[in-house]
């Protein structure tokens, strides 16, 4: 590892330049569940420009659906610096899985991209199909020496439609092989799609798929599947349930918003239950089945929870972690040393949700820990539909989330492909807040690392940016610390900021009294373009130092018709802490993990110069008054072996 050999210019950051054989399941059984709502929970929810704050107000009683419709909600309010949605072609009714925002498209000016700038944006080491649209992930599950993805996928072309279930098998999640499709559209309750679903292991080894099918008359109906061979470690074959569907849409709940089956946990009496999203009105609901044998189910009485004014729940997740143990849970796990994870996926800001809480089972209820209910989300960038499975072989829980993209539509059918699922990431109660979860990539991503460099204690003066000596960084990990003067930060009690969000800041370009400093990455030598991930510390009104972990877009791209927005949040820094994030840069995705991963932020970014051995890295400090000692160690990574299927 070398010193550093840094150039130190003293200029500050500028801002925007312009800116059927079958497997036996569990005992048979009858006709499957239906039944009415009783219990109903109505809660105040209020989400902050960043941080989603849910409100609980009361009481739960026997109402019926119409009542509850008519309780007040929470206020969610949107990010998108001005810019407008474009749809990628999704009809109306159901999310439009595409609602990034893009800016030169719309006034008819589409970018020229070239062959090659679109070559570069293919990703090395994040799981991707060979082609075409990918979206959600489904049914993620360790079985019998392999890790098995499964995913929407549109088999016909770059843009959302036609889904059916793509599969690859991996030894180590890093490294995959693609197999042929698990699961297409061959049957009248999913004519109209194969849409998302979980997988639940079984005792004796069963393999238990449910996911939802759109019907010939797009009714979301969910269904039951299972593998044809379990002594097949690949799992290719697999079989639909003769008696699909196994649970239609509850009387009074539009036979268009009910989907997304979880992983089924086991109750104290041995039965199954599962959760599926939906909504009345605008409150997000979700309802809880009881099995005995995934065949026949039966709607309980009360929802797990419910929260006014945030439309539809798509893909919940729900899942325990352990108070006390860095080992992940089972899904069935339970005991006063658990605490359970509620995720939703929020269709209408196309955002995931979490809050930590305690399960009753007797009861079947989940309440959140703080009676405010924080709701935080999972990733302040591009992350949705995101699913845990908890993984056996090495007793931890990972998650997967599907990360869109954000440039246009037109774009992606040139470069003949659209998303990429993150890198799975490892999750855990962070014991230090008790408030939220930690996610870090999969150790395994490690043995990707080549040759590193290490840059040791650099003073970043205010107004400084510093490149740092590194071959190209299209392909890196990244992991730095830094520690900001303390005289600077004692004297800014006196000057800083009073409020500060990352999305209304100036970005990088800002210039505050501690901030803003970090990393600028995928940047050409004369940063024409740059992609931050920065700290901004400021003070809040009660004399407290907050910390934010920002990304800014605006300066990443030359092109006029990508998302050039600044995401980012406050990230808990608690006594002693040196400030540190991480950051996984591979091509057009940029994932950055904060103090551990308690904040985490993903950018799709599109670079048209600061791409092939012109993408370098930059230490910089916008701050005014206080410099900062940064410690960096980087990574080239290597790209992983991805094999074709040769079906
Ligand atoms: N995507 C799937 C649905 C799910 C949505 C369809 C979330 O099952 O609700 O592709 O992205």
């Amino acid at each position: 590892m070398g010193a550093p050999e840094a150039t130190v210019t003293d200029h500050p950051i500028e801002g925007p330049s312009n800116s059927s054989s079958s497997t036996p399941l569990l005992r048979g059984g009858g006709d499957g569940g239906g039944g009415h709502l009783r219990s109903r929970s109505s809660r105040r929810l209020v989400i902050a420009t960043i941080s989603l704050s849910c409100i609980l107000v009361v009481a739960f009683c026997c109402i019926d659906l119409l009542s509850l419709i008519a309780k007040p909600g929470p206020v969610i309010e949107h990010v998108n610096n001005g810019a407008v949605p474009v749809s990628s072609g999704r009809p109306e009714g159901v999310s439009d899985e595409s609602s990034h925002t893009v800016i030169g498209e719309t006034k008819g000016l589409p970018y020229p991209w070239t062959k090659n700038m679109l070559t570069w944006q293919r990703t090395g080491f994040h799981f991707q199909p060979e082609k075409n649209w990918m979206n959600d992930p489904n049914g993620p599950m360790y079985y019998n020496g392999f890790y098995h993805f499964f995913y929407q996928y549109n088999q016909k072309g770059a843009v959302w439609g036609n889904l059916v279930w793509g599969h690859a098998v991996s030894e180590d999640m890093v490294h995959w092989t693609h197999l042929p499709l698990a699961m297409v559209s061959d049957q009248w309750y999913d004519q109209n799609g194969v849409w998302s679903g979980s997988a639940t292991l079984l005792p004796d080894g069963q393999v238990v798929m449910l996911y939802t099918g759109i019907s010939n008359e797009s009714a979301q109906l969910q269904n039951l599947a299972y593998p044809a061979n379990l002594s097949d470690p690949l799992l290719i074959d697999w079989v639909k349930y003769p008696g699909n569907p196994i649970i239609d849409p509850p009387k009074g709940i539009d036979k268009e918003d009910f989907r997304d089956p979880t992983t089924a946990w086991r109750t104290s009496e041995g039965k199954w239950r599962i959760t599926i999203g939906s909504k009345a009105g605008r409150t997000g609901l979700a309802f809880v089945y009881e099995t005995e044998d995934f065949k026949t189910y039966r709607l309980l009485p009360e929802l797990l929870h419910s929260a006014s004014e945030t439309g539809m729940w798509e893909c919940i997740d729900f899942f325990p972690v352990s108070i006390n143990s860095e080992n992940g849970l089972d899904t069935s796990a339970n005991g006063e040393e658990v605490k359970h994870v509620m995720k939703v996926s929020v269709q209408d800001d196309q955002r995931d949700y979490y809050v930590i809480g305690t399960y009753d089972e007797a009861a079947n209820t989940w309440s959140p820990d703080n009676p405010a209910g924080i709701w935080i989300q999972y990733d302040y960038g591009k992350f949705y539909a995101s699913k845990t499975f908890y993984d056996q072989k090495k007793g931890r829980r990972i998650l997967w989330g599907w990360i869109s993209e954000s440039d246009s539509e037109k774009a992606d059918l040139l470069k003949g492909w659209a998303s990429v699922q993150s890198i799975p990431r490892t999750l855990l109660l962070d014991q230090k807040t008790g408030t939220h979860l930690l996610q870090w990539p999969v150790e395994e991503i490690e043995g990707l690392r080549l040759h590193g460099k290490e840059f040791n204690n650099i003073k970043v003066d205010a107004g400084a940016v510093i490149p740092l000596d590194v071959a190209s960084s299209s392909q890196a990990d990244v992991v730095a610390e830094f520690e900001v003067d303390k005289a600077a930060l004692a004297a800014a009690e006196l000057v800083a900021d009073q409020e500060f969000s990352c999305a209304d800041s100036g970005g990088a370009a800002q210039r505050g009294y501690l901030g803003p400093f970090g990393l600028l990455v995928l940047a050409d030598l004369s940063r024409s373009e740059q992609t931050s991930m920065h700290f901004y510390i400021s003070k809040t009104s009660g004399g407290n130092l907050k910390t934010s972990f920002c990304t800014d877009q605006s300066r990443s791209s030359e092109a006029n018709d990508v998302n050039k927005e600044i995401y980012g949040s406050f990230v808990p820094v608690l006594e002693g802490e040196k400030l540190s994030m991480r950051i996984l840069v591979d091509h057009s995705i940029v994932e950055g993990f904060a103090q551990g991963g308690r904040t985490c932020i993903t950018s799709r970014v599109y670079p048209t110069r600061a791409i092939y051995q012109n993408a370098h890295i930059f230490l910089f400090n916008n701050a005014t008054n206080a410099s900062v000692l940064a410690s960096v160690k980087m990574w080239p990574m290597s790209s992983t072996t991805i094999h074709p299927n040769s079906d």
